[in-house]
């Protein structure tokens, strides 16, 4: 049977890696839609041999995108999380560092044009509801990535992709203190559940017995911990409006320990299985919101000014991610903004087995 083939471009975004695609080109129908981009990752597999994962669920990773039809936005932007080794596909939570990719994306494929010398794109995020706009470098009426951005996590450097949202509280729980209280009790440990962007339960690591700073290599190989962390989660999970979460990737558990090397806060998360190499976009967001929280478990451990306005970095296991944070008169948090990175590595078209979606017979004679 021949197989089908999808224009798909492949791009990194922060620390994260997709396969982006245009809806149109995808199925319109979810459960086969679903089925498609299980076999574009090759999913469900540890290593994901037959597809374009790496077996992690940071390069498991979808973009499905469309020029918007509202008056707000240019571009409407569909999450989707790919589980590597169970044959689901969460759309569920958002992805700030594929968000990265979004922009570029556009510009790749026309549903924006670029001005001179920077194009900005504001983007629906469909997953949550809420807006974001990016601002490209493209200083010659095209997208340039090349530039002297480093970010932790990312070797090398390249052009800034400046990301800014406006109110991303309760993201996807309806409130930025989901549980109606600014720390709760959990399995008998203390936790504060925020979603500034993301879902996220933050613990200190010093009341599970951890220092905080362990690799994510020791993290991961911790199964009491893990355990531990799975017990406090699907207890969290409805307390913070997520329903069942068993079969979700959300809420985050993020383990605070004070900072040691000069930022606000340091941090280990887990997404929520597996210990993330740095920290996502939106993840950090909220650990960032949650050192500005008098009472929250940050609270003694962060290490913040009190001024509206504040920049804090979140260290983490590959460095650090520094979120800017604004605050209302009443200090009430009111905007983010951040800086990643991103690039288009391959585009062309990926390839799905007949059996999963059949060749119709327009695209048998296009081709
Ligand atoms: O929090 C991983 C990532 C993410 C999500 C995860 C992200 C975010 O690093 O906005 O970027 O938390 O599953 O891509």
């Amino acid at each position: 049977m021949r197989q089908r083939r999808i224009p798909c471009l492949l791009m990194r975004g922060g620390t994260s890696k997709a396969a982006c695609f245009l809806a149109e080109d995808l199925p319109q129908e979810k459960d086969l839609r679903d089925r498609v981009l299980l076999a574009v990752m090759g999913s469900p597999d540890r290593r994901q041999i037959d597809g374009l994962g790496g077996g992690d669920p940071l390069t498991s990773k979808v973009a499905i995108l469309r020029r918007s039809a509202r008056a707000d936005a240019d571009v409407d932007y569909l999450f989707a999380q790919v589980n590597v080794d169970r044959a689901s596909v969460d759309y569920g939570q958002n992805c700030g560092n594929i968000l990265a990719a979004v922009g570029p994306f556009a510009l790749e494929r026309g549903l924006v044009g670029a001005s001179k010398p920077v194009t900005e794109v504001r983007i629906f995020m469909e997953n949550t509801g809420q807006l974001a706009t990016a601002r490209l470098n493209t200083p010659h009426g095209e997208i340039d990535y090349d530039g002297e951005l480093k970010i932790d996590g990312v070797p090398g450097s390249a052009a800034e992709v400046v990301l800014n949202f406006s109110d991303i509280a309760g993201s996807s729980c309806g409130s930025l203190l989901p549980t109606g209280n600014v720390r709760d009790v959990f399995n008998g440990t203390e936790a504060t559940c925020i979603d500034n962007g993301m879902p996220v339960v933050l613990l200190r690591a010093a009341d599970l017995g951890r220092s905080g700073y362990e690799s994510p290599e020791q993290l991961d190989s911790d199964e009491e911990l893990k355990a531990r962390l799975e017990a406090i989660r699907l207890e969290a999970g409805p307390r913070m409006n997520l329903g069942d979460v068993s079969q979700r990737t959300v809420p985050k558990m993020t383990l605070l320990a004070a900072p040691r090397a000069g930022g606000a806060i340091s941090s280990r998360t887990f997404i929520p299985h597996r210990c993330h190499a740095t920290i996502g976009v939106l993840g950090a967001v909220s650990v960032a919101s949650a050192c500005l929280l008098p009472g929250s478990v940050a609270d003694g451990l962060a290490s913040v000014g009190d001024e509206r306005n504040q920049r804090l970095s979140v260290e983490h296991p590959g460095g650090e991610f520094s979120v800017l944070l604004q605050r209302d008169k009443r200090h009430q948090l009111s905007g983010a903004g951040l800086l990643r990175t991103a690039r288009l590595i391959f585009a062309g078209e990926v390839q799905i087995p007949g059996h999963i979606w059949p060749v119709s017979s327009t695209q048998q004679e296009a081709t």
